[in-house]
């Protein structure tokens, strides 16, 4: 397998050396779990920007990242060795699946053509360690934001040349999606947004994004690049405001511009806590919506504002996202869980990147154990059904009835006293819910 990186395949230890690090305790690929095996279900992908790219910055102090490549200097040479050493990892680690961006992996140039060409030469390389590997590129997408001619954004820039140069950047990023056989297409708008509203025409930028994103899968279509393609929502950051906000304004974005037979979204826990809402709630408007396409694994902090893109760790996130998952089936057609996530910048060794990883999956395949019981005993199921029976009867049966008119509903409560009114409702017991929901953790993982 190699030895690029000071760590060898991470093993599967089980829990009762709850201190053992560089194995899984609850990961095992194989294990059936609800009809499907472990790896099926979660279909881990590794994020190349995060993983073998960042150096772990934050906006106060400079990177703290020690890595087995960082003595080879000469920028394409670096390119191209970080593919083996990228293969290595996914290797030890034991995940089937990748994500990157276009820049990421290959270094610019001075024009696109130049570009394209040092992007071609790593391309050809990864193609050869899929290949000899199996592993699989779960998506692949466009940096649209990092360089200063996106300072005002890309699609949604105010500058045509800048429009142009971004739809020409993505022709050559799904041809590379096509090649190496991407399973999904992502959009990130990083700075599709705006930062001051009194100098922004909203109503073209968002034209100009749908018309890019119409291309995009046009493109797609013609070239016979069958990937799913997916919109990935986040509230702020780098922009003031970002138009793919959430997942119900990117759902009414996406039907409101005809996009919505074409896209679905690919949903992040940090991205949906800067919107204010929960993981769980991101992944449930999409499931309603019939768009959950693929999810980004990570979590935020309390106690900061900003897109920490932690590895994930809290069961009680984990668990509620598998549920949602195992209630659909799948967390996609063709999606999987990309670890969208970073080592702190104070764990900064190469065994420190396998314990992340580890730590992200050994939490998700938890959340799967505790979900899959919860669905088992149809714990939730139940609690649900029986909280709306009473439009199963009565006067409930009338709101599906299309006949049925406000006069419907007056005739039956004009004269109803408070009193029978307060009776009709019950106590949701939500504190024994939630301690349920812990049991639930505590129990399913004790045996594992
Ligand atoms: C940024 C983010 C991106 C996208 C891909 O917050 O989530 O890394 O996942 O561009
Ligand atoms: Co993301």
């Amino acid at each position: 397998m190699g030895d690029l990186w000071n760590v060898e395949k991470i093993p599967f230890v089980g829990n009762e050396d709850v201190t053992q690090d560089l194995g899984f305790h609850y990961y095992q690929p194989d294990k059936v779990v609800a009809g499907k095996k472990m790896s099926e279900w979660l279909r881990f992908a590794v994020a190349y920007w995060h993983s073998f790219d960042a150096r772990l910055v934050d906006p106060f102090g400079s990177g703290t990242a020690i890595r087995p490549y960082d003595h080879i200097t000469d920028p394409m040479d670096l390119a191209l060795a970080k593919v083996e050493y990228a293969f290595e990892f996914y290797q030890k680690l034991g995940v089937e699946y990748f994500c990157f961006h276009d820049r990421d992996v290959a270094p610019e140039g001075d024009t696109l053509r130049e570009s394209n060409a040092n992007l071609d030469k790593v391309v050809d390389r990864i193609e050869e360690y899929q290949k000899d590997t199996g592993i699989k590129l779960l998506w692949n997408t466009c940096n649209l934001f990092n360089n200063p001619r996106f300072l005002a954004g890309a699609a949604s820039s105010p500058f045509a040349e800048i429009f142009s140069y971004s739809a020409a950047q993505l022709k050559h990023s799904l041809e590379v999606g096509k090649r190496l056989g991407a399973e999904n297409y992502v959009f990130w708008g990083g700075r599709e947004g705006y930062e001051n509203l009194w100098n922004t025409d909203m109503k073209k930028e968002q034209e100009h994004l749908a018309r890019f994103f119409r291309m995009g899968k046009d493109y797609a279509n013609e070239i016979g690049f069958d990937a799913q393609f997916l919109i990935e929502p986040k509230p702020k950051e780098p922009t003031t405001h970002q138009y793919d906000f959430d997942a119900a304004t990117t759902i009414a974005f996406l039907q409101t511009y005809g996009l919505d037979k074409d896209f679905k979204l690919n949903l992040e826990g940090n991205h949906a806590n800067l919107a204010g809402h929960t993981f769980q709630h991101e992944i449930r408007v999409a499931r309603d919506a019939g768009m959950l396409g693929s999810i980004d694994a990570n979590q935020g902090d309390k106690l900061i504002g900003w897109d920490v893109d932690q590895f994930p760790v809290d069961l009680y996130e984990t668990t509620s996202v598998m549920w949602e998952v195992l209630a659909e089936g799948s967390i996609g057609p063709r999606g999987g869980l990309n670890f969208d996530s970073k080592p702190r910048r104070t764990s900064f060794t190469e065994e420190d990147l396998f314990r992340a990883h580890i730590a992200g999956m050994d939490a998700f395949a938890a959340g799967l154990i505790v979900a899959a019981k919860m669905h088992e005993d149809k714990y939730i199921e139940n609690l649900v059904a029986d909280r709306y029976s009473s439009f199963g009867e009565g006067i409930g049966k009338e709101v599906g009835n299309e006949k049925a008119t406000l006069a419907t509903f007056e005739e039956h409560s004009l004269d109803i006293p408070q009193s029978e009114l307060i009776a009709a409702t019950r106590s949701d017991h939500m504190e024994t819910v939630k301690v349920t929901i812990n049991n639930y953790i505590v129990n399913a993982l004790a045996s594992k």
